[in-house]
């Protein structure tokens, strides 16, 4: 290969390289931010050692104690970079219309001015004094006809040791694109430069925020965050947003969605996808532990938080989880909301933004009933249960997070990795609803189920920067991860579900659910109704009968929800007046309800599919009747 212009920039491309694109690529970027090194990474267990001995050198990341969290490490971010950052999310298509009402839009020249090209362009000399990691990576089983490839150039060590958790990265990719094969790029900078001989700081970052889409070139380019979704690019910004637009244009979904194995005692085994906003227990649902009394069940795990889910020659549609790790919320996590997740986590897992203990261990609000006497928050001050009394200080991020290989999951579906994936007999959309939404409800057909999932709404939480608990419309739990119009999005599944139909194929099953109903009587006012985590477990139940056609249930407006006596409550001590609290529909709030489906409807009205307003009149009439 010929490579000269190369040399001069010190491009260190390893022998087994072979993909002059890509090679060309990256001189250009290097070239842009002025990297002072570039680094291959190629995703051995030496590298990841190497790298996170600088980030301890860098102060980036704290060793924990070898004995009680072995391979394990601690890094605090920025205080002002802890969350995904929306409002500086951008779809830039070439039309506005193309990115629809939901999304931020930019021109896309305009923007590449900005970042790239402009005289002061953010890119230009952003990685002056930094290396530039070359990170390539497999989205999905390596060769795998669902995977995708991309490649992240970084000037965050933090970033490319994450991907090789988060990510098949490394070698492995490479050699999947040979010399001439597709591949997303993706360019990130902490957006940091440093001057000769400045010192660096442990969380390097940039008050100006950019996290770019281009759908019509599937290019990513994010400036200033150090963050999670912001950062790991594999994650939201290709797995969901481009992924989304390659799905629309190929025929198949990237979906916000976890997997599951669930295992009858019969030796039945189904999977089912499920659909909920970020920070809504996707981690928890996907690692469930059956309940006492449902000896002989058992739930697997083949993903937490992406599904990428492609129609096959057998009219069924098989899911793939795009990911190799788990970056979940710490916070809330315990041995009873989900001890497989807790087992998980025991080594070689990188916390960021959690409370760190006087033994060198971690620490985050709901891990124990009572805090340790005394903690290092997130921000590195000392906090003790007193002054958190006082002046309600948190320990742990609310939305700090854990990086971990998914093989340290004890409960992983053994299909995890099959580049084949599972094929889906369920859908379920949930969303974190105190009133309003029924515990599960089951869609009678693939379009009143695409209209729950449509119309789904959801109190924010922290894993966006800014999320204060009010209900947003959420459609399909992709409000901030669909790369184009929103409308269009809807009318791809309903085309799918038209499409398999007419190929003669039993199409999944919709669910919507709401594990978060609270009470509105004066005993319980403010508290869960239904206990969660692993009685889930009973729904899950339910819907597995339902496909195996021997659940019974009740017609309501909107689907067939089960009747107390549908529901096994064997060792679980819950009322038939509980259960009406969980389940029931009322209707003063559902009329309430649906003026929010109207509002979101106008505002996709351009595009709007015409089955959503033809399926909310048929939920109007039957409202009427209640
Ligand atoms: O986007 S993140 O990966 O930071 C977390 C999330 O929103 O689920
Ligand atoms: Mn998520």
């Amino acid at each position: 290969m010929n490579r000269p212009a190369m040399e001069g920039l010190r491009l260190n491309v390893p022998a087994y390289v072979r993909h002059a694109r890509l090679v060309e690529w990256v001189a250009q970027v290097a070239a842009l931010t002025e990297a002072d090194n570039v680094h291959w990474c190629d995703g051995s267990a030496e590298e990841y050692q190497r790298l996170t001995e600088q980030l301890v050198a860098a102060g980036t990341l704290m060793k924990l104690d070898p004995v009680k969290r072995p391979r394990s490490f601690l890094a605090r971010s920025d205080a002002s970079d802890v969350a995904r950052v929306e409002d500086r999310t951008f779809i830039c298509s070439a039309h506005k219309d193309d990115a629809g009402p939901t999304n931020n839009w930019m021109d896309p020249r305009e923007m590449r001015e900005m970042l790239q090209t402009g005289e002061n362009a953010l890119f230009k000399g952003a990685m002056r004094g930094r290396t530039m990691y070359v990170v390539p990576f497999s989205m999905g089983p390596l060769g795998s006809h669902i995977a995708h490839i991309g490649v992240e150039l970084t000037d965050s060590p933090y970033v490319a040791v994450s991907m090789r958790t988060m990510t098949r990265m490394g070698r492995g990719a490479l050699d999947v694109l040979g010399d001439n094969g597709d591949f997303v790029p993706c360019v990130h900078t902490v957006g940091a430069p440093l001057a000769a001989g400045q010192k660096d700081v442990p969380w390097p970052c940039n008050p100006t925020k950019y996290i770019v889409h281009y759908p019509e070139t599937r290019e990513i380019w994010s400036y200033g965050s150090g963050y999670g979704g912001n950062a790991l690019l594999g994650k939201k910004c290709f797995a969901l947003r481009i992924a989304s637009t390659m799905g629309r244009a190929q025929g198949w979904l990237a979906e916000h969605m976890l997997i599951l194995g669930v295992t009858t005692p019969a030796g039945k085994k189904y999977h089912v996808a499920a659909a909920f906003p970020s920070a809504c227990g996707k981690t928890n649902f996907s690692m469930l532990v059956p309940p006492a009394g449902y000896e002989g069940w058992k739930v697997t795990t083949i993903g937490d938080d992406i599904a990428w889910i492609k129609p096959h020659g057998d009219g069924r549609l098989y899911a793939i989880n795009p990911e190799a790790g788990y970056f979940g919320v710490a916070p809330g996590t315990n041995d009873h909301t989900n001890p497989n997740c807790m087992a998980s986590l025991k080594s070689d897992t990188i916390f960021t933004n959690v409370a760190l203990t006087d033994d060198g261990d971690v620490w985050w609000e709901g891990m124990t009933e009572q805090p340790p006497a005394h903690l290092v928050d997130w921000q590195g001050r000392d906090w003790t249960p007193a002054f958190a009394k006082e002046t309600g200080a948190k320990a742990a991020h609310p939305n700090a997070r854990f990086t971990v290989a998914a093989t340290a999951n004890p409960v992983l579906d053994p299909e995890w990795d099959n580049p084949e994936g599972v094929a889906i007999d369920a859908f379920i959309f949930g969303g974190r609803r105190s009133t309003t939404v029924p515990l599960v409800t089951e869609a009678r057909s693939w379009v009143e189920g695409v209209y729950m999932a449509a119309t789904m709404g959801s109190e924010t939480t922290a894993a966006m920067a800014g999320g204060n608990g009010a209900v947003r419309r959420d459609p399909f739990a992709m409000l901030p991860f669909v790369g184009y119009h929103m409308a269009d999005y809807v009318q791809h599944w309903l085309n799918l579900g038209e499409k398999l139909a007419a190929g003669g194929a039993t199409l999944p099953k919709i669910y919507c659910v709401n594990w978060f109903r609270k009470g509105q009587t004066d005993e319980d006012r403010g508290k869960f109704v239904w206990p969660g985590y692993g009685e889930n477990m009973r729904v899950l139940e339910w819907l597995v009968g339902r496909i195996e056609g021997t659940a019974q249930g009740a017609e309501n407006v909107f689907g067939t929800s089960p009747r107390f006596e549908d529901l096994r409550w064997n060792g679980l001590a819950f009322t038939r007046e509980q259960f009406a609290a969980a389940i029931g529909i009322d209707k003063a709030a559902w009329q309430q309800e649906l003026v929010l489906h109207t509002e979101l409807f106008r505002q996709l009205e351009s595009k709007l599919p015409a089955a959503l307003p033809a399926t909310k009149e048929q939920i109007e009439a039957r409202l009427e009747k209640l």
